[in-house]
């Protein structure tokens, strides 16, 4: 069987990142697009170098041309440019939907058959705009937030409790950004939900309260350490469980930003809930149950990816 084809769309921090987990993985061969010249020709080519000693077997391309995607099975999105000193947010809503709009016209050419995962921000919106310019199926388009938002939940919990970070599970709900929605009845440890285990002394619903607000800002607490960009290792390792998913068909649970269509009482948007990835892209969407306070939250949260979305179609009229 031949390997599958993976490309990458944008090749900076995470996409990068990307190259080299997908590679140590032996995903398939890779392809590292970017409008920059040179730059993805030589991450390609140093990645390459690391096959020998490493051992894996792939082969990696840099590309400049998206003739170079043609019939990749995963695109993982990064294309665009990270919000800058006094750049606001609608300088960056502006010149990432562009960028979408060439990035989905060159999935529709290239690879009309990919899982294409979104990771660009602002990720609800951008997520939603290239599923338009691509007119590929909704199932067939994700983006990335909630995996790497409740991995750093999951983190947080696991230093807090003092126990492996393999049986904390976690989930966050909602749009990626300050309104994000930690569900903290749904996060558990093997099993025993968090509640309870404040019950059993294990910690204080204060110290719950500040992990959710660190996990919120999880994000900026990176950025302002690093100074220059963003988060990229847990990005990008988010990211590859959700195509690993998707190729091998694992049907893993995961939330991601997905397109509602009645769920949740939302209708025509992207936004981040509990998924099943699978073979078919999206398979199921999972409505659970949420308390008051989660759905209020929830809703805050909506509200704040429908207004994005008004200033995308302001922007592009052909939204
Ligand atoms: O959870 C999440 N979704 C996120 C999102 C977590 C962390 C970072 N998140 C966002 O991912 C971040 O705000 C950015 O919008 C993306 C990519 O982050 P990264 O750190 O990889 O940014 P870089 O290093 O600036 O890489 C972006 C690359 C860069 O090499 C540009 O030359 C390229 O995108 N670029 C393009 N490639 C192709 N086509 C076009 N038009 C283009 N424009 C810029």
């Amino acid at each position: 069987m031949a390997r599958k084809k993976i490309a990458l769309i944008g090749s900076g921090m995470i996409g990068g990142t990307l190259a080299h987990l997908a590679a140590m993985k032996e995903l398939g061969d890779i392809v590292l697009f970017d409008i920059a010249e040179g730059m993805p020709q030589g991450k390609a080519l140093d990645l390459a170098q690391a096959g020998p000693p490493e051992g894996f077997d792939a082969d990696l391309k840099g590309a400049n041309d998206y003739a170079d995607i043609e019939g990749a099975d995963v695109c993982i999105v990064t294309a665009g440019v990270p919000r800058k000193p006094g750049m606001s947010r609608d300088d960056l809503l502006e010149i990432n939907l562009k960028v979408m709009k060439s990035v989905g016209e060159g999935i529709a050419k290239y690879a009309p058959d990919a899982f294409v995962i979104c990771i660009t921000n602002p990720l609800d919106a951008m997520v939603w705009a290239l599923r338009e310019f691509s007119g590929l199926p909704h199932q067939k388009v994700v983006g990335m937030a909630g995996v790497l938002d409740s991995s750093r939940f999951r983190h947080f919990l696991a230093e807090e409790f003092d126990v492996s970070v393999e049986d904390v599970t976690a989930f966050v709900l909602g749009g990626h950004g300050d309104t994000m929605v930690p569900v903290v009845e749904y996060s558990t440890v093997a099993g025993i939900p968090v509640p309870d285990l404040i019950k059993m002394g294990w910690s204080t619903q204060e110290r719950i309260d500040q992990i959710v607000d660190r996990t919120r800002n999880g994000g900026g607490e990176i950025v302002g350490l690093l100074k220059t960009g963003s988060a990229f290792y847990a990005p990008a390792t988010s990211a590859i469980v959700m195509a690993e998913s998707y190729m091998k068909d694992k049907k893993r649970l995961v939330p991601c930003a997905a397109h509602l269509t009645g769920q949740y009482g939302v209708d025509n948007l992207y936004v981040g809930v509990p998924i099943v990835i699978g073979a078919n892209g999206v398979e199921r969407v999972v409505e659970i149950e949420l308390n008051e306070t989660a759905k209020a939250n929830f809703q805050t949260s909506v509200d704040a990816v429908k207004e994005l979305l008004v200033a995308c179609k302001s922007i592009d009229q052909s939204l």
